[in-house]
């Protein structure tokens, strides 16, 4: 099946409380929707909720405080429960369920206790004013403004081809959905018979470009045919995309020293990006690309994979022996007993001059257990549950929740492919639960799968 869908019954709040695990806060993702905003959220605010614990035939309202929060959502308990947490509720703060005090008020909308307070409050109204006083609660303008991207359907763009990473290949915008488009190529011509050849990556992808960057930096591009495969899976471009929608790398002096053909580097393994490899600079691009090889893998040159300059994935000699990250060798040597300077000797070769990385890092709010929703990078349509397993520096090795290690990837922590807990339900994006997971759906629980071991290329 091409488009995504959702496994039912999988609930953030209920697998939090059994992981005892902490989800990474909204702040930590720049490009998350209310990311610069998600200062005024704060634990013990007020908010006007439905009351769900009422027997009236029409809908009713209560005041409720922010027990915990988790990504975009939280955890709340109706005013008057007090210490009682067994009517507690997981709700997304960017709902339209979600109001600050004083809505009801101007809406007209009816404020009724829960029915099953045990407490005896005598006065409901003196009760509320004490436990508002001096409490926050949400702005008033705290709502998913609509996401204006300029990226529309059916504008053509060139992205990576994933069968050939070394190249690029025309493809369409044929759907968005919360800054992440589904790409469709222009030749299905190689697609199996009943499979939409397709990508899917967020509009700031630096794996995406727009017509014409193949040629500007002369990296290598699928050729257009003129056959486009079954004439039922066509879909077909409209316009083609201008530079000026695409994130720009940062610029890069290319003038004095700078990267040269066959300099070595450790870099991010694009076919298996949770592995740290020994690679060498392969071909020098224009504009700060780079065409970068794993040594040892193949020299056909399919698999180079192009990095920009400034990209975090690309890093110096002994970045993996200095934070204690095993470095991937290539086949004919031992990694226990490689060094850089005796390899460097062995190829007759220099290493990158360590001041030509991007070394910027402002620092970030992740740690290790936090939980956060990830893209699978090598079935990129796929947005998992996962869990931050280490930081270095700015890199996180992310791990996807039911599966085994060899799934974990490096991601930058300011990569647009991670999302704060609850994204994909604001979104209406589907989430793909841990494998496996007792699910608290019981027709769920028939179609528990197993968590697989993928091959590289898989
Ligand atoms: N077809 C793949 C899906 C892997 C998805 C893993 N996501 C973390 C497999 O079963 O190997």
């Amino acid at each position: 099946e091409q488009s995504p869908t959702s496994p039912a019954g999988f609930e953030w709040g209920a697998y939090l409380e059994k992981e005892t695990a902490l989800a990474a806060a909204v702040s930590c993702f720049r490009h998350a929707p209310l990311c610069a905003q998600w200062d005024d959220i704060s634990l013990g605010m007020k908010v006007e909720v439905l009351n769900t614990n009422a027997v009236l035939p029409s809908k009713v309202y209560w005041i409720a405080s922010v027990i915990q929060i988790a990504g975009y959502k939280a955890l709340l308990r109706y005013e008057g429960f007090e210490e009682d947490s067994s009517h507690d509720f997981w709700c997304s703060l960017v709902s339209a369920e979600m109001n600050p005090i004083g809505w009801c008020a101007m809406t007209s909308k009816l404020l009724v206790p829960p029915q099953d307070v045990k407490q005896h409050i005598p006065d409901w109204k003196e009760y509320l004013m004490k436990t508002l006083v001096g409490n926050h609660t949400l702005p008033v303008d705290f709502y998913l403004k609509s996401m204006r991207t300029s990226f529309r359907v059916g504008m053509r763009v060139e992205v990576v081809d994933p069968k050939h990473v070394s190249r690029t290949r025309l493809a369409a915008v044929h759907s968005i959905r919360g800054g992440r488009l589904r790409l469709v190529y222009e030749d299905q011509s190689d697609a199996p018979e009943n499979i939409v050849d397709d990508f899917w990556c967020h509009l700031a992808s630096a794996l995406l470009h727009q017509i014409g960057w193949s040629q500007q930096v002369g990296h290598n591009i699928k050729a257009p045919v003129t056959t486009t495969g079954p004439a039922s899976k066509s879909f077909r471009g409209n316009y083609d995309s201008s530079f000026v929608l695409f994130k720009k790398p940062r610029f890069v002096y290319m003038e004095g020293c700078y990267f040269e053909e066959g300099m070595k580097l450790e870099a991010i393994d694009p076919l298996n990006l949770g592995s740290i490899c020994v690679a060498t600079i392969q071909k020098v691009l224009l504009d700060g690309y780079l065409m970068v090889g794993i040594d040892g893998v193949s020299s056909n040159g399919y698999d180079w994979f192009c990095y920009h300059a400034s990209s975090h994935a690309i890093l110096p000699v002994d970045f993996c022996k200095k934070n204690n990250i095993p470095l991937t060798v290539p086949p004919d040597y031992d990694s226990q007993i490689f060094t850089w300077e005796e390899y460097l000797t062995d190829t007759d070769a220099k290493s990158v001059p360590p001041r030509l990385f991007n070394a910027d890092f402002p620092g970030h709010g992740f740690s290790p257990d936090m939980k956060l929703e990830a893209v699978d990078l090598m079935e990129p349509r796929l947005l998992c549950v996962a869990t931050v397993k280490r930081c270095v520096g700015r890199l996180l090795l992310i791990h996807f929740d039911g599966w085994e290690d060899e799934f974990d990837q490096w991601f930058d922590h300011q990569s647009p492919d991670i999302y704060p807990v609850g994204w994909c339900d604001l979104m209406d994006y589907p989430l793909q639960p841990p494998p496996g997971l007792v699910l608290y759906d019981p027709a769920a629980q028939n179609k528990k799968q197993k968590g697989k071991r993928r091959k590289r290329n898989g």
